[in-house]
């Protein structure tokens, strides 16, 4: 049904249609242009035969065989499971239910943090959809399945040439029977900033509308008025309020002080009065060690009543002994991975966990055969992004001191070389530890963590040491985000903003000590639809107005490129990153019951305007197209 166009939709042509019909089916807004798919689906292969994917070495195609997806009864009833709870019964009924199982919950986190953490947030929607009913029918124990929000959202614009809506969508339709999670920055929604409240509402409604049942918010500094309009909105919403707190620090070390468990207890409470139906403990670099884990839940439980559900990355090779510790202390979910998508910076295993809990009466109701089955396609998905793995290769136990969180650490070393200073790479480390002391000790997870990143590299890049930031700092031009860090604009740190620091990088700018997203001009939605239907020549739906407002140049960029290449989602992915090989055939189904066979003939050299011709059969018939050589 994808291409299929609303004046040819049963419900359009009965008259059964409004406004949520519109958000739920924006694809059948979309009106064909001249230009003919098939013509812009070459354009494509073509560019991306001969000049590569953008950000990716240019490299033959790897023949890797497609993997095994399990047999299914397609017709059989889809088992009932948390969903129909909450659809029944509501948020706090659900989060009671939760918190009288016996056995642990499991929340599967690889349709998101896990291929976010390993594979740089690359998985495409076409690879989730193929797996997303297995999984439903096979996993119906699941507490939930996260496969939406952080870093998933602009990647899938920016990198993958797709809309996150459509992948929100398409798997609410495949997995109707398990509670679909996302992961909300709070005010900074799937971004990187703070955005007005208006937004964020609207950004929660209609989120929920298309099928998140779970929201697990958390504020990158872990401050909750930062975080209680989004936890309100998800409340008017009927939808379950996951609070979380970012671990950091070490209650084990107590000479540190700043985030001991006492803290933990206070921010408990606060999120639990803001509205919380869960308590989430996000553990996002991994820091947690199991007897940290075990005083922490042990106090947590008499502390609060809300369910507790725990999130880590299993950087350091200690995330199963932290979970088996954190479940003899009570939790009452955790966040795990299908095997060949789990451990190292990823959550730890399922199937670990499962075995590890053998023999107790916590060990989680699932069905262990169905997840080796599933994991047969996991392992042969993830060879498909091969060329995105981080290369981190073994147990990480260094995140203990630099406290990087799981996804910013391959990213960081990414951006390090791209500025040219691998070969300093364990200089930034240390450095990014001195800068988050520097900062007073901060919370760090997306956006904070970013705003140390930055600031560690543009102090090694720039040889600077930390004396140097005291004595020559008024002539220092610091990054923009550190500045609007230092401004409030990210929201307000646990215990301040050290004042000295922040006079030498403000240089007389005023700092905001309230929520700015109050202070923000609310957007015009109106108006910004008036503008959108101007610049894209077609009805707007609500799913677009907030990609735009949220990210502007993302969309159109993705809006332009749409507009010249057609929907590439359907491509296989081996196709869409690296293209075709010579004499290679390949089927595209467009639509439903519509399949092109392409093949890819030949390509002529270079002409002297330096683009090549591209030869291909496109369903039989000769077809060719033009395309720039840029290497
Ligand atoms: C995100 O915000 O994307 C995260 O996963 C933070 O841990
Ligand atoms: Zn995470």
């Amino acid at each position: 049904p994808f291409l299929e166009n609303v004046i040819s939709h049963d419900q359009f042509l009965n008259g059964e249609y409004s406004t949520t019909f519109i958000d739920q089916t924006p694809e059948l807004f979309v009106f064909p242009r001249r230009k003919d798919r098939g013509t812009k689906m070459l354009s494509y292969i073509g560019q991306t035969t001969v000049n590569g994917f953008e950000g990716l070495p240019k490299k033959e195609k790897p023949s890797l065989t497609p993997p095994t997806i399990p047999e299914i009864d397609h017709d059989a009833k889809i088992p009932a499971g948390t969903k129909q709870i909450l659809d029944e019964h509501g948020p706090d009924y659900l989060a009671t239910w939760l918190r009288e199982q016996q056995k642990v919950m499991l929340t599967d986190t690889t349709f998101r943090d896990a291929h976010q953490s390993l594979l740089a947030t690359r998985i495409r929607t076409k690879d989730l959809a193929q797996i997303a009913e297995p999984t439903a029918r096979m996993l119906p124990e699941l507490f939930s399945v996260e496969m939406w929000g952080g870093a998933t959202f602009d990647v899938a614009y920016r990198f993958l040439k797709e809309d996150p809506w459509q992948r929100l969508l398409t798997l609410r339709e495949k997995m109707p029977n398990v509670l679909l999670q996302m992961l909300l920055r709070a005010s900074n929604a799937v971004g990187y900033k703070n955005y007005p409240d208006n937004l964020i509402h609207e950004f929660v409604e209609k989120s929920a509308n298309a099928g998140i049942d779970v929201f697990r918010i958390f504020d990158s500094l872990n401050w909750v008025e930062g975080m209680t309009p989004a936890i309100q909105s998800v409340r008017e919403n009927n939808k379950i309020a996951e609070a979380a707190m970012c671990y950091t620090g070490d209650i084990l070390d107590t000479g540190r002080g700043k985030y001991d468990l006492d803290y933990y207890k206070k921010l408990a409470k606060a999120l639990e009065q803001a509205g919380a139906h869960i308590l989430g403990i996000k553990d996002m670099a991994g820091l947690l060690k199991p007897e940290a884990a075990y005083q922490l839940i042990h106090t947590l439980k008499e502390t609060t009543d809300l369910p507790i559900h725990l999130h880590t990355h299993d950087t350091s090779g200690n995330g199963i002994n932290m979970y088996s510790r954190s479940i003899e202390a009570g939790v009452d979910a955790v966040d795990v991975a299908n095997s060949p998508m789990a451990g190292m910076t990823s959550q730890p295993s399922a199937q670990s966990l499962y075995y590890a809990l053998e023999g107790t009466n916590r060990q989680p109701e699932i069905n262990i055969n169905a997840y080796e089955t599933l994991s047969h396609y996991w392992e042969g998905i993830r060879d498909h992004y091969q060329d995105f793995e981080s290369g981190l290769k073994a147990p990480h136990t260094e995140i203990y001191l630099h406290e990087m969180p799981g996804g910013q650490y391959s990213n960081l070393r990414q951006q390090a070389k791209a500025v040219g200073l691998e070969d300093r790479w364990n200089e930034v480390k240390s450095m990014y530890r001195r800068v988050n002391d520097m900062f007073g000790d901060i919370v760090k997870v997306t956006p904070s963590s970013k705003v140390v990143g930055d600031m560690a590299l543009f102090m090694v890049q720039n040889n600077l040491t930390e004396d140097d930031i005291y004595e020559q700092g008024e002539s220092i031009d610091f990054p923009e985000s550190v500045i609007e860090f230092f401004q409030g604009y990210i929201g307000q740190p646990y215990q301040g903003f050290p004042k000295e620091l922040q006079r030498i990088i403000l240089k007389g700018k005023e700092p905001v000590n309230d929520r700015p997203g109050e202070l923000l001009e609310p957007v015009d939605f109106k108006q910004e639809r008036d503008t959108l239907f101007k610049t894209l020549d077609r009805q707007v739906t609500s799913f677009d107005l907030i990609s735009y407002s949220l990210y502007p140049k993302v969309f159109m960029d993705h809006h332009k490129f749409h507009d010249q290449y057609g929907d590439v989602s359907v491509l296989d992915t081996l196709t869409f990153f690296y293209g075709m090989k010579l004499d290679e055939e390949i089927e595209v189904e467009i639509e439903q019951g519509k399949t092109l066979f392409v093949k890819l003939m030949s390509i002529s050299e270079p002409r002297s305007d330096g683009t090549r011709v591209v030869y291909f059969e496109l369903n039989g018939q000769p077809r060719q197209v033009v395309v720039k050589d840029e290497n």
